[in-house]
């Protein structure tokens, strides 16, 4: 496949600023909460005010309904009479959730009925009077307390895995459960148009899929519902679905016939939107004396929450990559999804990668201390090789291309490794109260997922400007701006006369969303290749007038013309009045397959062994993510996938007591990090293009939460090494710390 130019006085790979930033930062593009009738400028609405919809949720985690009080305005699942909402492709058909719960409960802030009124706090004050009586159940905390398997992902048996091992280890990590947390919560406003139309604005990641969600919940033809995304605050994988209050907000704004905005309260967003990772992995790792691994064997719980979402299915991500950047002849692995009464498992930044890197980086260190060989000799000892074809996995996955070592030795050199030991022993030595500790992990993820394929058009207007339309769905991460640097590649307008148009079900005609960091390689392949489509139309059409032939007719500034002759140049409006029909093409880009970004994370992080509170010092990464486009965005998304997954390991956990009642309901006991817990981080590239599509880009939008959550971890439990401290669960709070440390002196001075 022919490669774009990313260099050459191209605009391909530059750090164009963000186009969307100014409209954000001057608040003219609102959130759901701000939206108004007469404001959103669209034919078919009705002239009246946005009424108020508030969820009655469960306070147990478990139960029976006995009784839910009724009145003027609230509505019960059987006065709905909807359907399951279904989890969505590729979770089976069979992952549903009621959109009330009906007979019983199954997790705090299950929704159990909901009150319209006129304004919020109305809405908020009679959902308050509401009275539901429910005869509590026993109630499952976690994971590994639960016997209901609702799904296994495939099992690759290999009985022999370990074999040839003339050492094993077995180990059990718990992969605690995160919350997605995005700045704003999940909310709608669904409006009945007057031309019997459902128009509906949804901070959604995947508009064309909410529109399917709902239409079929409510017997609808989808072209009967529009959907459109307004600015959203963040989505994280979480807003990547549709969820019953969608599904039950549409249907009450629609049987009521008035407009209805539902959005949730921080404390809802914690219990309501869906949670991610949580799973209890055992894992036996087999290698030989010299540290080269044998086998692997895996055995995972993976919490599913009270109803089946996509986190369920999403151990076929971990299975996936459960073998990292190493040679790992033999896998052995199974993956059961469990029911317990807790919020929904759903995606969220990585989802299933981070919980296979984390597995695997971890499996390294131990064996590196069983070996008795640093942490980065023994990833040495089994890094693949460097790849520029398909290489493919014991578990099937396959890896486009990749140069794992390349990426470790120059994070290696970047970070000063050998320095920074020479710093942990003399400060050893020197017996500080500071620990000072170093992780290095490597990780390879999958992105382009779901459908491999994605829509684009583009259409020169007779201005002379350009227009797009994209099937995928920014929700920060910068598309307008990326997208328009591809068109202008390829057309030679300038970037800030491209329009780009997304997330609206009536505008674009077909898409699949932002996840599985896919827009770039898939919708970003698609504008590209709509955009050459376009161009030979140009070239074509001026050959014909200027009576050229079509192979001497080149792009030239603001037009094409023939090749050494800039006075024959035709402007793109004389091209769009040229033209019979529109100067335009559409594309559908299916890359046919995945691609696999990879990198290496350094954390270097101090430990206070008095009172066990970490410090990250340093963090460093070299990212591959083949070609980029923009690196300003690029960078932008390093840096905030770092940050996510550094709180993993350090902070965020969602907690539920013994009795499935959550702990961590609002910001005040779950700890999101800011600006002022980070170091500067320190991002670096290698380049490995891809060669699946015609940017030789691979995806960037999760590697960041994929490879500093088992760097940061690494580097935690390295602090601590000395002590002979092995191995400690995220995430690393002081008090779990302060217990080790205490621990390990305890025992080196004889104690119990
Ligand atoms: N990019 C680039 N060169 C590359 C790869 C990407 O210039 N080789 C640019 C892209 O053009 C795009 C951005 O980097 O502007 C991310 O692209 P990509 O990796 O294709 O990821 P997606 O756009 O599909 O975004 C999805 C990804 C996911 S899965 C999560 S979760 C996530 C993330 O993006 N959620 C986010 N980043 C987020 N950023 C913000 N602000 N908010 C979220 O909710």
């Amino acid at each position: 496949m022919t490669q774009t130019h990313t260099s050459g006085g191209s605009i391909l790979g530059n750090a164009v600023l963000r186009r969307e930033d100014a409209a954000l930062l001057v608040g003219a593009r609102p959130f759901i909460a701000d939206l108004r009738i007469e404001d959103l400028g669209i034919d078919h609405l009705p002239d009246r005010g946005i009424f108020s919809a508030v969820f009655v949720r469960s306070d147990v985690p478990a139960g029976r309904i006995v009784s839910i009080s009724g009145g003027e305005g609230v509505f019960v699942a059987d006065d709905l009479a909807l359907p399951d909402v279904t989890a969505g492709a590729p979770a089976p058909p069979s992952f549903t959730q009621p959109s009330l719960a009906r007979e019983t409960v199954g997790y705090v802030g299950d929704p159990v009925a909901v009150v319209v009124a006129e304004s919020p706090a109305e809405a908020a004050d009679k959902a308050e009077q509401v009275i539901v009586e429910i005869d509590p159940l026993p109630a499952v905390d976690h994971p590994s307390r639960s016997a209901e398997v609702i799904w296994e992902v495939e099992p690759l048996d290999t009985p022999d895995a370990l074999a040839e091992a003339e050492l094993v280890l077995t180990a059990e990590f718990q992969n605690q459960k995160i919350a997605a947390a995005p700045m704003e919560t999940n909310g709608l406003l669904a409006v009945p148009g007057t031309d019997g139309r459902l128009y509906l604005w949804v901070p959604t990641q995947c508009p064309f899929g909410v529109r399917a969600g709902v239409a079929s919940c409510l017997g609808m033809p989808s072209d009967q519902v529009r959907v459109i995304v307004p600015a959203t605050g963040g989505g994280f994988g979480a807003k990547g679905h549709t969820y019953s209050e969608h599904v039950v907000v549409a249907a009450l704004a629609q049987r009521l016939d008035v407009p209805l905005r539902w959005i949730e309260t921080r404390t809802e967003n914690m219990l309501s939107m869906s949670h991610a990772r949580g799973q209890v992995q055992n894992m036996t790792l087999g290698a030989r004396a010299d540290g080269s691994i044998t086998g692997l064997s895996v055995d995972i719980k993976a919490d599913t929450g009270a109803y089946p979402k996509i986190g369920a299915w999403l151990t076929t991500y971990t299975k996936m990559m459960a073998t990292g950047t190493y040679k790992v002849p033999k896998v052995d692995f199974r993956a059961g999804s469990v029911i317990t009464n807790t919020t929904p498992i759903g995606a969220l930044r990585g989802a299933g990668r981070p919980e296979a890197a984390a597995l695997i980086e971890r499996a390294m260190d131990l064996l590196a201390a069983e070996v008795g060989v640093d942490q980065v000799e023994i990833r040495r000892r089994n890094l693949l090789d460097s790849h520029s074809e398909n290489h493919i996995t014991p578990t099937g996955a396959v890896y486009d291309s990749g140069d794992y070592l390349n990426t470790m030795e120059r994070a290696l050199e970047l970070v000063g490794y050998e320095d920074l030991r020479a710093e942990q022993a003399e400060r050893r030595d020197r017996g500080d109260r500071t620990l000072m500790g170093i992780g290095v992990a490597n990780y390879i993820e999958v992105t382009g997922n779901g459908p491999s394929f994605d829509y684009a058009s583009v259409q020169i207007n007779s201005d002379g400007s350009a227009t797009v339309l994209s099937g995928v769905s920014s929700h920060g991460q910068g598309h307008v701006t990326t997208y328009s640097q591809i068109a202008s590649a390829q057309l030679g307008i300038p970037h800030k006369m491209i329009e780009v148009i997304q997330s609206d079900t009536d505008v674009v005609p077909r898409g699949n969303g932002t996840y599985g960091s896919r827009s770039l390689q898939l919708g970003g392949s698609a504008v590209d290749r709509a955009a050459a489509a376009v161009m030979e139309k140009a070239r074509k059409l001026a050959a014909d007038h200027l009576e050229a032939n079509p192979e001497d007719v080149v792009a030239m500034p603001g037009g094409v013309g023939v090749a050494g002759s800039p006075p024959s140049a035709l402007s793109w409006t004389e091209l769009v009045a040229l033209s019979e029909e529109p100067l335009a093409a559409e594309y559908d880009f299916d890359q046919g397959a995945r691609s696999f970004p990879f990198g290496t994370h350094v954390a270097v992080v101090e430990v206070d062994s008095e009172t066990g509170e970490v410090r990250l010092v340093r963090h460093l990464c070299v990212d591959d993510c083949g070609n980029v486009i923009n690196p300003l965005l690029a960078e932008g998304q390093q840096h905030g996938g770092i940050a996510q997954g550094v709180a993993q390991a350090l902070w965020e956990e969602v907690a539920f007591d013994a009795d499935a009642v959550p702990r961590t309901t609002n910001f005040g006991d779950y700890l999101i990090p800011s600006a002022a817990e980070f170091p500067n981080f320190e991002t670096h590239r290698t380049t490995t293009p891809t060669p699946l599509n015609p940017l030789g880009a691979k995806g960037i939008g999760e590697a960041g939460t994929i490879g500093s959550t088992p760097a940061v971890q690494s580097a935690v439990i390295d602090a601590l090494s000395h002590l002979g401290v092995r191995h400690i669960d995220m995430p690393l709070a002081p008090e779990k710390l302060w217990r080790a440390i205490s621990g390990a002196t305890a025992e080196c001075n004889g104690g119990g």
